[in-house]
């Protein structure tokens, strides 16, 4: 969806819009909010994401595991600045949609980056999450979602994301049988998250998904913050948050950090 430039302005979508965005992620799965970050921001976000990950490969990976991933790169978020930027971790349009989805006692339960590297093969095709009610023959509303904030344009090219729209509504499946959503989901039509850099995508976790391989020679990295309804469990990987980073956050952004735990940064 793009913005007009009001919205952008004043960081809050019209109620037509918002309207639209929260029936788009509903019926689709996921909606995209179009180049709403500045760019000067994501570029910064880039370098410093791009050294990061590079320093978590090498100490970090070995080339087993790095061959068991098929060159993606999933790196929990350092929490400091540009990661726990408010423009990112409250921003106020994802915000806006993710509260009218989800309601306003949601919560920040978990901050990764997803890499794909030059050379990247495909990944398995998965959803982000159990579903909480497997007995169930229908779904539950959204729950839980991911922001993706791609930090370079995502392109056929570069292993841009294959997704799977509607599939967050499909509860038949064992969601980890990797196989078997391989098999109907050649049944499926797919589309690919082909965005800008600076765009913001709201995705419903349940929805089928992978990453894709990247024969390009440039590293294509996005953010990807969880947000959920507080039923949900405490993700056990959750991120620790550096009390001197605690002490730089605004209201909103402690709110919705509340269920993380805080370590001393003498205990780093
Ligand atoms: O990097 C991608 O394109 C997708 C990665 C992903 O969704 C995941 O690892 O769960």
């Amino acid at each position: 969806m793009h913005l007009t430039s009001e919205e952008r302005a004043a960081g809050t979508m019209s109620p037509e819009n918002l309207a639209l965005a929260v029936r788009t992620l509903n019926d689709v799965g996921y909606v995209v909010l179009e180049e709403i970050l500045p760019l000067d921001w994501v570029e910064n976000a880039r370098a410093r994401c791009d050294a990061d990950i590079a320093e978590f490969v090498a100490n970090e990976l070995t080339p087993e595991t790095n061959a068991e991933r098929a060159g993606h790169v999933s790196m929990l978020a350092p929490m400091h600045a540009p990661y726990t930027d408010a423009i990112a971790v409250e921003n106020p349009i994802a915000l806006q949609v993710m509260e009218a989805a989800m309601g306003k006692n949601i919560y920040c339960m978990f901050y990764n980056t997803n890499t794909a590297y030059p050379g990247s093969m495909y990944q398995r095709l998965h959803r982000d999450i159990y579903l909480p009610f497997p007995e169930l023959d229908h779904p539950l509303p959204v729950y839980m979602v991911v922001v993706n904030i791609p930090l370079i344009d995502f392109t056929l090219e570069n292993g841009s994301t294959e997704v799977y729209p509607g599939t967050h509504h499909i509860t038949d499946v064992a969601p980890e049988d990797s196989q078997k959503l391989l098999e109907r989901a050649q049944y499926l039509p797919a589309t690919r998250t082909n965005v800008k850099a600076g765009s913001m995508v709201v995705r419903d976790m349940r929805m089928w998904h992978r990453g894709m391989p990247n024969p390009s020679d440039t590293v294509r990295t996005m953010l990807a913050i969880v947000y959920g309804r507080g039923f949900w469990m405490t993700d056990p990987r959750m991120n620790k948050i550096p009390r001197s980073t605690w002490d730089t956050f605004s209201e909103k952004s402690k709110y919705l950090f509340r269920n993380s735990p805080i370590i001393e940064d003498s205990k780093l």
